[in-house]
C-alpha cells in the first residue's frame, strides 16, 4: 500500500491579505514552515497570487510572536498561565461593569478576524456585557461604502461580482490603487482589456502605477469626486442617457439628486474646475461613460476616507442607477474591500451602529436578537466609532478596552492622541499574534495569544460576498488559541457560559449562519441559511460559496437589483443628493501643502507580518514621502535626501521622492512604518481626525501638513548576524533579512563612534577576518566582518545615499560562502568584477533588480514576455508586471530623444 506523508497533503485555504480573497494551497513541510502556492480552484484568483501572497512563506516563523498569555507587574509583562490571564479580565471587566456600568467596557475588532471570532465577540460584547461600544477597524476603511449602500439600497449589498471585470467594457477605478492593493483583480482587469479591449478609467490625485494601465487618467483634485460624479450624472441627463424606465419602476428621489448635482456641476467646464482636472479630460470620461452600457465603477480609500466618503460612494451609485447599470452582467457599482475579513465583520454586525447580522437598533431587530442569543441585558442602541470610542477613552467614559487584530496606536487618525488615550484605561486588553507593536506597547496589561493565519480556521468573505474557508495547516505554537475560544472562555468565566458552548469554528459559524436567517422574510439581504445546517465534514469541505444563499438552496446569488428589489421599505433604491464637496480642513501658510496617505506594494499596514519577509522588503525598504518637483524645488527638497513633514498633530522625517507623478500641492506618505520599525514615520500620527458625517470614517488622505528639509552628517546602512543594539543613529528603519538584522539609517554621529559601535556588536573575536575603510575627509566608513565564509556584519557610513551598495551588500549577505572578489565588492560597495549591479528589487518573487531589467531591454527585450523569457522577473505573480512596462516606455522615450 502506498503510503502518504500527511505533511505532503496541501491543504486549501485563503490568503490572509487584501479583500481579494485568493485562493491559497499551502503545503506544510514538518518543520514549522510551508510552501504556498495559489489554488487553481479558487473563483477569485484561478491560481495567481501576487507579491504578497508568494512571499506568504517569510511570514510563518515563530520569531516575535506572542506564545502565551502575558500579565502586567509594573513596567514588565510577565508570562501567566491562561487561568489567571482570563480571571484577571473577567474579574477587571466585571468590576468596572459594577462601578461605571456595562458601557464603559470596550471592544476594537478587526476585519482580519475570521468571522467566527468577530461573532462570538460581538455577541459577548453586545449581548451578554451590553455595551454598545464594540468598533472595528472597518470604520477606517469601508464605513462609508456601508453608509452610502444603506443609503442608496436600503442595506449593505455589493451588487456585483469579480465576473463583472471580466466582461465589462469600461471599468472606472475611483481612488484606487489596485495594481498595488488588490493585485490579482487588476490582472483580471487587465486581461479583460488585453483581450476584449475594455478601456480603463483611473481617478486618482497620484498617477500611480494603476494609472499607468488607463486609457484615460484623470488626475483629481483631493475630494473632487463629488463634483465629477455629479457633473456625470448631469451629462448623462443631458444627452438622453439615463434609463427612464429603470428609474421610474425601481428608485425614488431622482429629481432632488439631480437637481443637487446640476447646482454643484452643471457643465463640462464648471465640473472640471471644481476637480481640478481638464476640461477635455472630464469631458473624454463623460463621453466613455455614456456610450458604455457595460460599465463597473469599482472604488476604494480614495473615496472612503474621506470627510465626505458616504456622499463620494452615493454619487457614484446615483450614475449608475440613473442608467440602471446595475446589477447586470458587467455593470454596477463596486466597492473594493481592504481586509481579507471586512465583509465577514459587516454580516456579523461588528461596526458601533449595527447590531448584528445586518440588523441595527430598531426596537424589534433588538427583540429579535435578544430572542435568538438569549440575551437579556443586549445593547439597545448604537455605540461609539472607532474615532469616538478614543475620544471617550481618553474621557475617562470606557475604562476597560479590549483590542483585538487592530493596532490602533499605528492606525488610527490623531494616533498620538489615540495612544495617549490608551494609557489612561483600567484595563487594557489585547489578543494579537505578536510580542510586541505599538498598541502593546503603548501599556497593554494583559496579552492573549492568539492563533495565526496558518494556525486558525474558520471562514472569511471577500469583496465580492463570497465565503472562503481558512484552514490550518500548521500546529498550533505555544498556548495560543483561536480568538473565538478565547471570547468564549472568557464569557464562561463572566458567567455567560450557556451562550458560548462552542465546541469547534463550525459551532460558531452554523449559530451565526441561523442568525442570518432567523425570522428573515426576505426583508434582509444577508441570509444565509442554507449554510446553518451544515455538519461538520461538510463545513470542512466548504467550497468558496457567494451569499446570499438561503434554507433550501445550494447556490449563492451573483447579482443583485436588476430588476430592482431593493431592501427598503418600498423595494426601491433612494438617489441621494450630495452636500456640495468641500474639503472640511483647509490649508494656510503654515501648513500649505495636503498629506495624503495610503500603501505601498509589498508591505502590509503595520508590517507585523510583511516585515518579516526578505523579500518584500527590497522593493520599497525605507519610509518615504512623495513630492512633485516643482513644489521640491523652491524648498531645497532633493530626491533621497530627508525631510520632516508636520502637521498640527505630530512630525515624521521621512527619505524624500520627488517625482511627477505626485500632484502638485500634495505629499504622499504610505501608512506602514511604526515605532517598533522605524524611528521617526508613524504617518498615523500627523493624520488628522475629522471624519465623515454619516459614516464616521476619518478623512485620512487630505491633512494639511509642511515640509522641510532635513539634513544629516552622514547616512548608511548595518546588516548583522548578531542583533543590533540601539544604534546612536538619529533615524533608523529595520530591515528584514533572511539570516540576520538590518539597518537604514542617518546620523549626526562621529564616524569613530561607528567604529567603536561595530567593535562592540556580536562576537567580534575572529578581528583577522575583517577589514575597514576610514576617510575622514570625504566623510566615509565603511566596516566587514566575515565569519565562516559568510558576511558576519557590514557596515556603511558615508555622505551619500548608498542604496546601490545596499543592494549589493544585502545579496551578498545572502550567500553561504563568498569568493575574495565579492568579499571586495562588499567594502567597495560595487558589484564583484563580472558580475553587475542589479540595483534595486523590481520583481520580489525571483530578486531581479531595476538595473538588470534595463540592461536586459538594452540588450534588446521589447516586451513584458521577452523580459519574463531571460530574467523571469515577471512570470511568477506579476505584481511587477506594471514596473516592467514602465522600463520598457522609459528606454523607448530615451531613444526617442
Ligand atoms: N500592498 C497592500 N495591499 C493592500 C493593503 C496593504 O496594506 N498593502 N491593505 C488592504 C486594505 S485594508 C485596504 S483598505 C486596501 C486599500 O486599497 P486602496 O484604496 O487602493 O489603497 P490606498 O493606497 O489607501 O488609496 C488608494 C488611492 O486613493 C487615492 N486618493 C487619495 N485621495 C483621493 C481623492 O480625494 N479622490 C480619489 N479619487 N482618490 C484619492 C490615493 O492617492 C491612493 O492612490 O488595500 C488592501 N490591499
Ligand atoms: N493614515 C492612514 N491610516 C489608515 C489608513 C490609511 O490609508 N491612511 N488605512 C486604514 C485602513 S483601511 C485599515 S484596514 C487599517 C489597518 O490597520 P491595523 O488593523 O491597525 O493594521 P494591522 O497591521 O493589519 O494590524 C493587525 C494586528 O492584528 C494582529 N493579528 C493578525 N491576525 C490576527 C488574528 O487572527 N487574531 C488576533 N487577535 N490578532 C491578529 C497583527 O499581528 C497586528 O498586530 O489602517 C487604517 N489607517
Ligand atoms: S491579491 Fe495578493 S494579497 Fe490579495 S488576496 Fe490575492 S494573493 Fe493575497
Ligand atoms: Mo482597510
Amino acid at each position: 500500500m502506498q503510503r502518504v506523508d500527511p505533511r505532503s497533503v496541501a491543504v486549501a485555504t485563503s490568503c490572509p491579505y487584501c479583500g481579494v480573497g485568493c485562493g491559497v494551497l499551502a503545503t506544510a513541510d514538518g518543520r514549522g514552515g510551508a510552501t504556498i502556492v495559489g489554488d487553481a480552484s479558487h473563483p477569485a484568483n484561478f491560481g495567481r497570487l501576487c507579491s504578497k501572497g508568494s512571499a506568504l512563506e517569510e511570514t510563518l516563523s515563530l520569531q516575535g510572536r506572542l506564545l502565551h498569555p502575558m500579565l502586567r507587574s509594573g513596567a514588565e509583562l510577565r508570562r501567566a498561565r491562561w487561568d489567571e490571564a482570563l480571571g484577571h479580565v473577567a474579574q477587571g471587566f466585571q468590576r468596572v461593569i459594577d462601578t461605571h456600568g456595562p458601557q464603559a467596557v470596550a471592544f476594537y475588532l478587526s476585519g482580519q478576524l475570521l468571522t467566527e471570532d468577530y461573532y462570538a465577540a460581538n455577541k459577548l460584547i453586545k449581548g451578554f456585557i451590553g455595551s454598545p461600544n464594540v468598533d472595528t477597524n472597518s470604520r477606517l476603511c469601508m464605513a462609508s461604502t456601508v453608509a452610502g449602500h444603506k443609503r442608496a439600497f436600503g442595506a449593505d449589498v455589493v451588487p456585483g461580482c469579480y465576473e463583472d471585470l471580466d466582461c465589462a467594457d469600461l471599468i472606472v477605478l475611483v481612488g484606487s490603487n489596485a495594481a498595488w492593493c488588490h493585485p490579482i483583480l487588476f490582472q483580471r482587469i487587465l486581461r479583460n482589456k488585453q483581450e476584449r479591449g475594455a478601456k480603463l478609467v483611473v481617478i486618482d490625485p497620484r498617477r500611480t502605477t494603476t494609472a499607468e494601465d488607463a486609457d484615460l487618467f484623470l488626475p483629481i483634485a483631493p475630494g473632487g469626486d463629488v463634483a465629477l460624479f455629479c457633473g456625470l450624472l448631469t451629462h448623462l441627463v443631458a444627452n438622453g442617457a439615463t434609463c427612464d424606465d429603470y428609474i421610474a419602476r425601481h428608485t425614488e428621489g431622482f429629481a432632488q439628486a439631480l437637481a443637487a448635482a446640476r447646482a454643484i456641476a452643471p457643465t463640462i467646464a464648471a465640473t472640471a474646475a471644481a476637480a481640478g482636472l481638464r476640461e477635455v479630460d472630464v469631458a473624454s470620461f463623460f463621453a466613455l461613460f455614456t456610450a458604455t452600457p457595460k460599465v463597473v465603477t469599482a472604488f476604494s480609500q480614495g473615496v472612503n476616507q474621506s470627510a465626505q466618503g458616504t456622499d463620494k460612494v452615493d454619487a457614484i451609485v446615483n450614475c449608475h442607477l440613473a442608467t440602471g447599470r446595475i446589477g447586470a452582467p458587467g455593470a454596477g457599482p463596486f466597492s473594493l474591500t481592504g481586509q481579507p475579513n471586512a465583509m465577514g465583520g459587516r454580516e456579523v454586525g461588528g461596526l458601533a451602529n449595527q447590531l448584528a447580522a445586518h440588523m441595527g437598533f430598531s426596537d424589534a431587530e433588538v427583540d429579535r436578537v435578544r430572542r435568538f442569543w438569549n440575551a437579556p441585558r443586549i445593547a439597545t442602541r448604537e455605540g461609539f466609532k472607532a474615532v469616538q470610542m478614543f475620544e471617550a477613552i481618553a474621557s475617562g467614559e470606557i475604562k476597560a478596552l479590549w483590542v483585538m487584530g487592530t493596532n490602533p496606536a499605528v492606525s488610527l487618525p490623531q494616533a498620538n492622541d489615540a495612544r495617549a488615550a490608551l494609557a489612561k484605561l483600567d484595563l487594557f486588553v489585547v489578543s494579537d499574534n505578536v510580542l510586541s507593536n505599538d498598541t502593546i506597547a503603548a501599556g497593554a496589561h494583559v496579552l492573549l495569544p492568539a492563533q495565526a493565519w496558518g494556525e486558525k480556521s474558520g471562514t472569511i468573505t471577500n469583496s465580492e460576498r463570497r465565503i472562503s474557508r481558512q484552514r490550518a495547516f500548521l500546529p498550533s505554537p505555544g498556548e495560543a488559541e483561536p480568538d473565538w475560544r478565547i471570547v468564549g472562555a472568557l464569557a464562561a468565566r463572566m458567567g455567560f457560559g450557556d451562550a458560548f458552548r462552542f465546541r469547534t469554528a463550525a459551532d460558531v459559524f452554523r449559530e451565526h449562519a441561523a442568525l442570518s436567517a432567523f425570522e428573515n422574510d426576505g426583508a434582509r439581504s444577508f441570509d444565509i441559511g442554507g449554510l446553518a445546517a451544515l455538519s461538520d465534514d461538510a463545513y470542512d469541505a466548504l467550497r468558496p460559496t457567494l451569499w446570499p444563499i438561503r434554507a433550501g438552496e445550494t447556490k449563492g446569488r451573483e447579482r443583485f437589483f436588476a430588476e430592482g428589489g431593493y431592501f427598503t421599505t418600498d423595494g426601491k433604491a433612494r438617489f441621494v443628493a450630495p452636500e456640495p464637496p468641500a474639503l472640511h480642513a483647509a490649508t494656510s501658510a503654515a501648513f500649505p501643502f495636503r498629506l495624503n496617505t495610503g500603501r505601498i506594494r509589498d508591505q502590509w499596514h503595520t508590517m507585523t507580518r510583511t516585515g518579516k519577509s526578505p523579500r518584500l522588503a527590497r522593493h520599497s525598504p525605507s519610509p518615504f514621502v512623495e513630492i512633485h518637483p516643482a513644489d521640491a524645488a523652491p524648498l531645497g527638497l532633493v530626491d533621497g535626501g530627508f525631510a520632516r513633514v508636520s502637521t498640527r498633530h505630530g512630525e515624521c522625517v521621512l527619505m524624500v521622492v520627488v517625482t511627477d507623478r505626485q500632484r502638485r500641492g500634495l505629499l504622499f506618505a504610505p501608512i506602514h512604518w511604526s515605532d517598533e520599525t522605524s524611528s521617526f514615520a508613524r504617518v498615523g500620527g500627523l493624520v488628522t481626525a475629522i471624519t465623515d458625517a454619516h459614516s464616521g470614517q476619518p478623512e485620512a488622505k487630505a491633512t494639511p501638513a509642511r515640509i522641510d528639509a532635513v539634513a544629516f552628517k552622514s547616512r548608511g546602512f548595518l546588516l548583522s548576524r548578531a542583533p543590533l543594539r540601539p544604534a546612536f543613529a538619529e533615524l533608523g528603519t529595520k530591515i528584514a533579512l533572511a539570516d540576520g538584522h538590518g539597518l537604514l539609517f542617518a546620523s549626526d554621529a562621529a564616524l569613530d563612534l561607528w567604529r567603536d559601535y561595530v567593535a562592540a556588536l556580536g562576537d567580534a573575536a575572529d578581528a583577522a577576518d575583517a577589514a575597514d575603510y576610514l576617510d575622514e575627509a570625504r566623510g566615509v566608513y565603511r566596516a566587514a566582518r566575515f565569519r565562516a565564509q559568510r558576511v558576519d556584519l557590514c557596515l556603511f557610513v558615508g555622505r551619500q545615499d548608498a542604496r546601490a551598495a545596499f543592494e549589493v551588500a544585502t545579496a551578498l549577505f545572502e550567500k553561504e560562502r563568498l569568493t575574495d572578489e565579492q568579499r571586495k565588492a562588499l567594502l567597495s560597495g560595487r558589484a564583484a568584477d563580472g558580475a553587475q549591479e542589479d540595483g534595486a528589487i523590481v520583481c520580489a518573487c525571483f530578486g531581479v533588480g531595476a538595473k538588470t531589467i534595463d540592461r536586459t531591454i538594452a540588450q534588446g527585450a521589447r516586451s513584458v514576455a521577452e523580459i519574463g523569457a531571460r530574467l523571469r522577473a515577471g512570470t511568477n505573480c506579476g505584481s511587477c508586471i506594471p514596473e516592467l512596462k514602465r522600463a520598457i516606455a522609459a528606454a523607448r522615450a530615451c531613444c526617442a530623444e
